[in-house]
């Protein structure tokens, strides 16, 4: 049994928010040393039943359900008419709503098919490639977005994710569908057991996730409902779900996906070895991924070195992987205070790739410029050695406009890498000339794997995935943004985050929950004083003016153990650039 799992540690805590007793000292480690706690933690997603009482992906019960959702998937698949399977989420859950909806339809349209799959995202498609994590915090916009999806539907799977089983965006989408069970069929996806689920009330509403939450739990013994909640351990950095939460939800929905596909397109009936085996090759995607531990090292230095020195990071992209740079570009303002401008994706054909909702977003911003394009006109010509650009492709990929970006950027900077998958053991000529312009290359060589099959494809995915999480957080980690496992300028943003904020204030100062968001609040509003104007209003409103303050958590940390007045503190920690030093000088 692994520490965290005894029924004494964090108590207090969901599994998703729980810090994790493998990366407690990651502030401290090497960029290496970084590698080998990720890799330690993702291996906690796969780990069999351990005697607690937490279910693991692996379990039957989790297994069976999974063949369970992927029948139901498989009769809308048969019988499309008037019928939909929607996937929903905030965050970085609807990034990958919306991603894993794209891809199979896109299998569906190679087939001829109808396409069933839709996508939700709380903040609509800005959410896509920003942080907007207010909307989260609204069950009756969730309600009424899945209402308009479905309009005219008659029969709907309804698959809503939350990592922490947390977000009210999902409670009032769920809700809904338990209040009309004639079309509505939901489906929780979610990393904590169902007790452990958020039991905040909810402004404006008489239920919790976990009321919810529970509800589903009762309906799925007679599979009107379905509830696919494994645990797959805390995350390496504290409640940063984007991580395992969301590969382990990658995982979930593809296997189930797929398995529905195979069931109605190639006579391969749904079955539970089909669905253990398709994990077992994540498992093993996930290993492969990890064994290259000193090449993805480099990548982390080399991150970290462009963001210690006020440089950035750019990931150019081709097809899916590229949509995967995006995501993890837009995670990094909320989960370190990054600027857009710090870490930012762009993908081969802008929005046309893309193809999200919505359209173009361009018109919204600089930071929804996504196309090669954008990074040549915007981002080149600025670009100087303190940047790092990081080349992502397959061998599906045009290799020699790969080579042509590639030279552009070697022109501007040294600092210059990348990351492909292939299966050919024979190194295309076009490789040959990427080797020579990068630094150094990630090449994920599938030995044995079938290119065509979609499945492959995924597990490519997921390491890409897991490579451009390690990256951006260990070169966040070398800028001095986590203390111990812990974001130490989160943002306070949403309801979750403002709860978060605070218990991170109480855990480093020690002092009472009630000092400890008084000292937030001050922060935020940055007023020394508390006025009655400020503590009467809600986390809603307190959570939008953190959208535009700076530091809060450092700020309440440091004013709070001092006694010094917020500007005093700002001034001190202005004059230190690295934050994680600051507050060990700083505090008393
Ligand atoms: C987490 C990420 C967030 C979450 C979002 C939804 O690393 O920055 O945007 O995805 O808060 O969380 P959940 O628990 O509902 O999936």
């Amino acid at each position: 049994m692994d520490e965290w799992e005894s029924s004494d540690y964090e108590p207090s805590l969901p599994v998703s928010e729980k810090s994790n007793p493998l990366t407690r000292d990651i502030d401290r480690a090497s960029p290496s040393g970084i590698v080998g706690m990720f890799e330690a933690c993702d291996a906690q997603m796969f780990q069999r039943e351990t005697g607690t009482n937490y279910q693991r992906l692996f379990d039957n019960q989790v297994v069976t359900t999974l063949a369970e959702v992927a029948k139901r998937v498989e009769l809308i698949l048969k019988d499309p008419q008037d019928s939909l399977v929607v996937l929903s989420g905030c965050g970085t859950s609807g990034r990958l709503a919306f991603f894993i909806a794209s891809r199979f339809n896109e299998s569906l349209k190679q087939l001829n098919r109808t396409l069933v799959y839709s996508y939700i995202i709380a903040g609509g498609d800005s959410a896509l490639l920003s942080s907007q994590e207010a909307p989260e915090d609204d069950p009756e916009l969730g309600m009424l977005s899945l209402q308009k999806v479905c309009e005219g539907k008659k029969r709907v799977l309804f698959i809503g994710v939350s990592c922490g089983l947390s977000a009210p965006f999902v409670a009032g989408q769920l809700d809904f569908c338990l209040q009309h069970p004639e079309v509505y069929t939901p489906v929780l996806l979610g990393f904590n057991p169902t007790h452990q689920a958020r039991d905040e009330p909810i402004p404006g509403c008489s239920f919790t996730f976990r009321s919810v939450a529970q509800r589903l739990q009762e309906l799925a013994q007679r599979r009107k409902a379905f509830l696919i909640n494994p645990a797959v351990g805390p995350e390496a950095i504290s409640g940063s779900s984007r991580m395992k939460g969301g590969s382990a939800t990658k995982i979930v929905l593809e296997v189930v996906l797929s398995a529905a596909h195979a069931a109605a397109f190639s006579h391969t009936p749904v079955a539970n070895d089909g669905i253990l085996q398709h994990m077992r090759e994540y498992e093993r995607a996930v290993e492969m991924t990890y064994q290259h531990r000193e090449g993805i090292a480099a990548l982390i230095e080399a991150a970290g070195r462009s963001l210690q020195n006020e440089g950035s990071v750019s990931y150019l992209g081709w097809g899916p992987m590229a949509f995967l740079g995006l995501i993890d570009a837009s995670e990094c303002n909320p989960t370190f205070g990054a600027d857009y401008a710090d870490i930012r994706g762009f993908i081969r054909g802008g929005y046309k790739d893309l193809n999200n909702n919505e359209g173009p977003l361009s018109s919204r911003g600089p930071e929804f410029c996504i196309a090669h394009e954008d990074f040549l006109h915007h981002v080149l010509p600025g670009l100087t050695d303190r940047d790092t650009v990081l080349l992502i492709y397959t061998q599906s990929d045009d290799l020699q406009e790969v080579v042509n970006l590639g030279s552009k950027v070697r022109e501007k900077t040294p600092n210059i890498y990348a990351v492909h998958h292939r299966t050919d053991s024979a190194e295309a000529l076009q490789q040959v000339s990427i080797n020579e312009l990068c630094s150094s290359t990630l090449d994920f060589l599938w030995r044995g794997s079938v290119p065509a099959s979609g499945s492959v494809f995924h597990q490519w995915e997921l390491s890409t995935k897991l490579v451009l999480n390690v990256v951006s957080t260990g070169a966040h980690i070398l800028k001095g943004k986590i203390y111990q496992n812990h974001m130490i300028d989160v943002q306070a943003t949403n309801s979750k985050l403002y709860r978060r904020a605070t218990r991170l204030l109480q855990k480093l100062s020690g002092r009472a929950e009630s000092e400890c968001e008084e000292a937030l609040l001050k922060a935020i509003y940055g007023a020394d004083k508390l006025t009655k104007e400020i503590t009467s209003c809600d986390i809603t409103a307190h959570a939008q003016v953190a959208r535009n303050a700076k530091k809060v958590v450092p700020l309440a940390l440091v004013s709070l153990l001092t006694g010094c007045s917020l500007k005093q503190v700002e001034s001190r920690l202005e004059q230190r650039r690295v934050l994680r030093d600051a507050l060990e000088e700083l505090l008393p």
